[in-house]
């Protein structure tokens, strides 16, 4: 890593005007490679919350978009799917998606980038190697292993207080990984209110299913007591395509009376992730959720009507990706994040990126990883800095025709800006780590 200061000034500046667009490549690629990323959305679990904790190869292909795409290649049925053991599910999903057929899917070259970064043979026959390896691995040090060739600095779990297994792990006095990061998901409440009231009656809260003053009092009793003992960065729910907020459901009456106000008592963001069709396939489980385009104008009248509560924006939908940045440009208590789901693949990720910086500059969180299993970080994150940086550099090189060249420092900047640093300010999250002159080094 070169720490010589490449000034891409224009000579007026008295800098040298290095017009070789091959360095500006190399300078964005190697701050883009070595930027640390707080990783704002994933489904993984700090060690301490044990089997939560998913790691390696049978989980990696146990992922439940590799088990979307081997019912439409394997005469396995559904059914018989479950039935197996988890290590029986891994070898059928190699055989068939590995082995059988050149693995091109964004999930199954994910697997492949893993392995290979792990100095595993990806051209398998069977998991014997892949398995034996992680056999000899210790949690703790493969745990370090994985952030570091990924360059997560942070990550922030999707953490559920209506969890029956997460919970326990909350209420006793083990002390979590600082680096993992809590979110309060609001799923079960805000889209599931019915069926959650009797668990939440049973935690100590005298909820009904009709929602009367002394219900909103003691859900919110309920969000006060575990923000305080998650300490999250935000409040989260997923929401449907067709989501109005003007429906009198419990969902809308919760929002506005419950989740809103905590937001505004504890100065927290609320993250909204809108666009998905939960169980469009229930045969498939976790992986027969879909997505529909949603009205993103629902989002632009929350975002009018809060302007005091911080937005985290994300839609599940391709076509409501260009409206998002629009919206965006309206109202700054909005940031837009990710590629979320059925979006990160390189082809729509590389669209959407590139529409962000065109309107938004760099006010904007490019990606989220959405990991499972810790692995998957890995991959996640190559793919997303390969893309990023291709739409960074592109932008620089017409910043440079148009007559101003960026800095090294500028790049720097703005790469983290973009991977850690809108987030983190965004929910108050002190910045720990930067790159400067190449060196990542400890924020000020
Ligand atoms: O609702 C969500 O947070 C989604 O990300 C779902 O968890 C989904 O199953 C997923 O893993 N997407 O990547
Ligand atoms: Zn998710």
């Amino acid at each position: 890593m070169t720490n010589r200061q490449i000034d891409y000034s224009t000579a007026e500046d008295g800098g040298g005007a290095a017009r070789d667009e091959r360095e500006l490549r190399r300078h964005v690629d190697e701050v883009i490679a070595a930027t640390p990323v707080t990783d704002l959305h994933t489904h993984l679990y700090a060690p301490q919350f044990g089997e939560l904790n998913l790691w390696a190869i049978d989980e990696l292909l146990n992922y439940h978009y590799l088990i979307a795409e081997l019912f439409r290649s394997s005469t396995v049925t559904p059914e018989e799917f479950w039935g197996l053991s988890k290590t029986q599910q891994a070898d059928l999903i190699w055989q068939t998606l590995f082995v059988e057929q050149t693995p091109l899917s964004e999930a199954t070259r994910g697997v492949i980038a893993v392995m290979s970064a792990l100095g595993l043979d990806t051209r398998a026959r069977d998991l014997r190697e892949a398995r034996e390896f992680f056999r000899t691995q210790r949690a703790e040090d493969y745990l370090e292993r994985v952030l570091k060739l990924s360059r997560v600095s942070d990550l922030v779990m999707t953490n559920d207080p209506l969890d029956e297994i997460e919970t326990p792990t909350w209420e006793s006095s083990v002390e979590i990984d600082p680096r993992f990061h809590a979110s309060l998901r609001l799923d079960r409440i805000l889209n599931g209110w019915t069926e959650i009231v009797p668990r939440m009656s049973a935690q100590g809260y005298q909820v009904r299913v009709e929602i009367d003053r002394r219900t909103i009092s003691e859900t919110r009793r309920f969000l006060d007591d575990w923000i305080v003992r998650m300490k999250p960065l935000y409040l989260g729910v997923s929401l449907p395509d067709d989501f109005t907020y003007l429906e009198e459901a419990p969902r809308a009456h919760l929002l506005r009376d419950a989740v809103l106000p905590m937001c505004r008592e504890h100065d927290l963001s609320l993250a909204l992730m809108v666009g998905v069709r939960r169980r469009v396939n229930p045969a498939l489980r976790m992986a027969g959720d879909g997505l529909g385009r949603a009205d993103v104008n629902v989002v632009a009248r929350m975002c009018a009507e809060n302007p005091d509560v911080r937005f985290l924006i994300t839609f599940l939908s391709r076509e409501n990706q260009h409206e998002l940045c629009v919206v965006a440009r309206k109202f700054s208590n909005l940031m837009p994040f990710g590629c979320w789901w059925f979006l990160n693949n390189t082809s729509i990720i590389t669209e959407i990126t590139r529409e962000r910086l065109e309107l938004l500059g760099t006010s904007f969180i490019p990606q989220h990883s959405d990991a499972r299993v810790l692995d998957q970080l890995i991959y996640k994150w190559e793919h997303s800095r390969r893309i990023i940086a291709d739409a960074l550099y592109d932008s620089y090189a017409e910043l440079l025709r148009d007559g101003r060249a960026v800095t090294r420092q500028e790049i720097e900047r703005d790469a983290t800006r973009l991977f850690s640093g809108n987030f983190r300010q965004w929910v108050g999250l002190v910045a720990t780590e930067k790159v400067e002159s190449g060196v990542v080094v400890s924020a000020p």
